[in-house]
């Protein structure tokens, strides 16, 4: 017989992306229909919040590969397992430092510095602040597919290079296209960011530096973003091909999260 759907407790969550997803209790166990559930699920709205998941950090890294092999990262993981990043600290309220951000700060797309950059994340708050922490998200594809033809035209088959220097010496750097289509579902999404992408290739250093800029003011425009206010518990997934996101550093208390990033393909 089959299950009962799940999109029945799905509730969008902004304009430009995102769903809530109730009624599903990861640590109860979960089949495989209800994971081919949320793959579509993301696909449709590239992120969801399953709210109230009380998983270990192991129980998280056996949730993520339901989605596929999972990365490593090198700043940061968990006492029990290296697939699972712990991310804790305080913000230092607007104690902003040019170039220094708390982890995940300033937007971007994840690790886009490696050769597979992460298809999706998950994100499970662990500890929050009394208020501040939020997690801005914007849809890449909506960014593309409102530049102007002539924009579009230019950086059809322009490429960028990405490093993840930030992160240490030995940190690999990768070339990516700027616009990427998605692999699932063959959408376009605008692929660069503040955080990794030095220069787009092939172009004076004047040129790539005012396209990214253009670029980046136009990709983090507020009509494309979707504001997550976090609860304890709230597991958070998104999907990296389609969404930039940034961590808001506006608290002085401890806020710590667990995280998982599932290896995706090269991005073509
Ligand atoms: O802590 C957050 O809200 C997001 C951090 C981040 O950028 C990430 O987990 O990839
Ligand atoms: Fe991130």
């Amino acid at each position: 017989m089959a299950e009962p759907a799940i999109k029945n407790d799905v509730t969008r969550v902004g304009v430009s992306l995102g769903a809530r997803v109730e009624g599903i209790n990861l640590a109860a166990g979960y089949s495989e229909y209800t994971i081919r559930e949320l793959r579509d699920l993301m696909l449709e709205h590239h992120l969801l919040v399953l709210p109230d998941q009380h998983l270990s950090a192991l129980e998280l890294e056996a949730f993520g590969r339901e989605w596929g092999d999972l990365l490593t990262h090198p700043a940061t993981k968990h006492r029990d397992t290296p697939y699972v990043q712990f991310i804790g600290g305080r913000a230092r309220m607007f104690k902003f430092t040019v170039g220094v951000h708390p982890f995940g700060g300033g937007w971007h797309s994840d690790m886009t510095w490696h050769a597979t950059p992460p298809h999706i994340t998950g994100l499970h708050a662990q500890q929050l602040p009394a208020m501040g922490g939020d997690t801005a998200f914007a849809n890449q594809h909506l960014a593309y597919e409102t530049l102007d033809d002539a924009t579009k035209e230019e950086i059809a088959d322009l490429k960028a290079f990405h490093t993840g220097k930030v992160f240490g010496p030995d940190v690999e750097d990768s070339i990516h296209p700027v616009v990427r289509t998605h692999n699932e579902s063959g959408r376009k999404a605008l692929y660069v960011n503040g955080n990794f992408t030095k220069y787009i290739c092939d172009m004076p250093d004047d040129d790539s530096e005012k396209l990214l800029f253009k670029l980046f003011a136009h990709a983090t425009r507020p009509e494309f973003t979707y504001r997550h206010r976090w609860e304890i518990n709230d597991l958070v997934l998104w999907d990296n091909r389609s969404v930039m996101h940034y961590a808001i550093g506006d608290y002085n208390e401890l806020r710590t999260m667990h995280r998982i990033v599932v290896k995706g393909d090269v991005p073509v």
